[in-house]
């Protein structure tokens, strides 16, 4: 029986290298937000598909909560010496998987294919799709226009705004091959949304034609683990963002905004249960060591179990 998961970039791979230690590889699944790519200096850049690679692979720079430890930035100093945008920051080693990514994509490779090889060999031995091989970018309207997502989030630091978000190519997109099968597969024990931004991070996943559907006609249970924690979100912008929605900064926004698509939630025992109509199950949810991630890990495997 496995494990899928439908993922952003930090929240999720936490939660994800949570699973690792408790399951065989080879039965986790993370389908991934693509939502946040963009071609920058004319490389193809897919941060929440390398945050995972980083991550799984031991190679995350923790700290930052992107890009990889020990990183050196010869390329952005000298790019900046000449007059280079220098707003996002490609490492010396990071730039290595655009370059080979956007040699490969230009060939017809796909961007599931080359994801699969590059987590081959780093020796990442779970299925990471990503939820489409076709372009799908977020855009946010804001107070200050309408920007495409690294712009709001990098490079003007989600300072704007938001008005509405948009998933611009969505419609016309095709789940990446495997996504929906292992959604439905009947091997599929349960079906996990990571702690990732619902707006920015999940929204995009399920904006993909057939994931929401596969979703709700899935046996396997669906649990949420809430990005909420004590009334506030546990990192980025998903606080300042569902102020700007106008929706409270709780569990209960959360589990509103996806509906009927859950079977059941993981809330943080610091934040109240009482407004919520679906089972949940609390324990402390967040995740600053790996014996945390293993631990959340587990709670949601053994909720999710006891739902099905
Ligand atoms: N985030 C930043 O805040 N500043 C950066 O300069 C930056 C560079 C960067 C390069 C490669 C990559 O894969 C991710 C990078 N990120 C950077 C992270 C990033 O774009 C966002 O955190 C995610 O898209 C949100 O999930
Ligand atoms: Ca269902």
């Amino acid at each position: 029986m496995s494990v899928v998961v439908l993922t952003g970039g930090v929240g999720g791979a936490k939660l994800v290298l949570g699973l690792t230690q408790i399951l065989p590889a080879d039965q986790i699944t993370a389908i991934v937000n693509t939502g946040d790519d963009f071609r920058h200096l004319g490389l193809w850049v897919s941060p929440d598909l390398d945050t995972l690679l980083y991550t799984l692979s031991g190679k995350a720079n923790a700290v930052q909560g992107w890009g990889r430890e020990g990183e050196t930035w010869t390329f952005l100093e000298t790019l900046r010496t000449l007059g280079g945008e220098d707003w996002f920051a490609l490492g010396d080693g990071d730039l290595a998987l655009h370059v080979l990514r956007t040699m490969r994509m230009s060939r017809g490779d796909t961007l599931a294919q080359i994801t699969a090889d590059f987590a081959h060999h780093w020796g990442v031995g779970i299925t990471m799709l990503p939820m489409s091989n076709d372009a799908v970018a977020t855009s946010l309207e804001t107070d200050a226009g309408r920007l495409a997502f690294q712009s709001y989030f990098v490079e003007r630091r989600c300072a704007p705004v938001v008005e509405r978000i948009t998933f611009d190519g969505a419609k016309q997109a095709r789940s990446a091959p495997g996504v929906c099968e292992a959604i439905l597969s009947a091997d599929t024990r349960t079906i996990l949304i990571a702690p990732s931004n619902p707006y920015l991070s999940i929204d995009p996943l399920l904006a993909v034609p057939g994931i929401e559907a596969a979703l709700r006609a899935a046996t396997a249970p669906v649990v949420a683990v809430t990005p909420i924690v004590g009334g506030d979100a546990v990192k980025g912008p998903t606080a300042k963002l569902m102020r700007e929605l106008g929706v409270a900064v709780s569990p209960a926004s959360v589990a509103a905004h996806y509906g009927t698509l859950l079977d059941g939630f993981l809330v943080d025992e610091r934040d109240p249960t009482a407004q919520l109509s679906l089972p949940t199950f609390a324990c402390d949810t967040l995740m600053h060591s790996l014996a945390d991630r293993v631990r959340v890990a587990e709670s949601a495997l053994r909720f999710a179990d006891s739902l099905r």
